[in-house]
């Protein structure tokens, strides 16, 4: 697994492979080369056995703050022929990256996540907040539409109308109120945050891996399904599933009453 980046901090413990976005002068905006590393990171980690979970995070007091405005602007202004939207697909390859990573990616938000940031957070499969996260939809702001899969994960996480009002007013929304709202698994203070996360991620690094990923295409694929196809996808997934080491280990553990030792196999 490379580790030199230019804009990320990478670092394997066991299991976890933590990527965190380092750009803290600028909150960890989004330049070309971050968002290009960042999604050859979780590419490539997707395909390495030895990383089992994945977390995201940011340097400094944020998780990040967005598109960096100021080389979006140079950019902008210096080529005619520049369309957001080509731009955009750079950051739909980063979230089809993380939705068809098979194993779990999380995002471990402290401070500010703004604009695409917090987008690119949501898009992950859980999310962990310190009692100090900021999440802004600041799109509005700016007299832009929520783009990172905004408008899909949103509505989907908090309904339509807690969308609508983050989305249209680009409120701040605190740690503690993006956990009762459903936007974060979990809101810790912010001096539990690093061990709560830690324990998070290696617990999930422990577990059946190759469960875990038939779990993110059943849930996924169900909330654009109707009952009967998910029922059917439900089947052949736990075909799958019961052809697993890790499911054999699950049910021998639970017979010689002990804890499963899970290999991700
Ligand atoms: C920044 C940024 C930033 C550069 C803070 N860029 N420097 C958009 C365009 C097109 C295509 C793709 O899609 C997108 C998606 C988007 O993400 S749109 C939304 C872009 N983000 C924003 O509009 C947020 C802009 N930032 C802010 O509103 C504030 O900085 C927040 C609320 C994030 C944090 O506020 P504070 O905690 O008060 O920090 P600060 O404003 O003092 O920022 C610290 C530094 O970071 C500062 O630089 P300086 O040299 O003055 O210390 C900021 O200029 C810089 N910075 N965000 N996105």
């Amino acid at each position: 697994m490379r580790t030199d980046y230019q804009c990320l901090l990478v670092k394997q413990d066991g299991g976890v492979l933590t990527i965190t976005m380092n750009r803290p002068e600028k909150l960890n905006a989004f330049n070309d080369t971050m968002l290009g590393e960042l999604t050859e990171v979780v590419e490539s980690a997707a395909q390495d056995n030895s990383v089992r979970c994945l977390v995201i995070t940011g340097a400094g007091r944020a998780f990040g703050s967005g598109q960096d405005l100021t080389s979006f602007a140079e950019r902008t202004t210096t080529d005619e022929s520049f369309k957001v939207s080509s731009h955009l697909t750079n950051y739909h390859r980063l979230v089809f990256a993380i939705r068809n990573a098979p194993k779990p990616v999380i995002a471990a938000i402290q401070g500010v996540a703004a604009g695409i940031s917090c987008n690119i957070a949501l898009a992950c499969d859980m999310r962990i907040a310190a009692d100090n996260a900021r999440f802004i939809e600041a799109f509005a702001r700016i007299g832009l539409v929520p783009d990172g899969g905004g408008g899909f994960f949103l509505p989907r996480l908090v309904g339509m109308g807690k969308a609508m009002e983050m989305s249209m007013l680009a409120d701040e929304v605190s740690g503690p109120e993006a956990e009762r709202i459903g936007l974060v698994n979990k809101c810790v203070p912010l001096v539990e945050f690093e061990s709560t996360t830690k324990a998070f991620a290696q617990r999930l690094a422990k577990g059946p891996t190759r469960t875990y990923a038939l779990i993110k295409e059943l849930i996924y694929k169900s909330v654009e399904s109707d009952l009967p196809t998910t029922l059917r996808l439900e089947g052949e997934l736990q075909d799958k599933a019961f052809e697993t080491a890790d499911h054999r280990e699950g049910v021998t553990a639970f017979l010689q009453k002990r804890p499963a030792q899970y290999t991700g196999r």
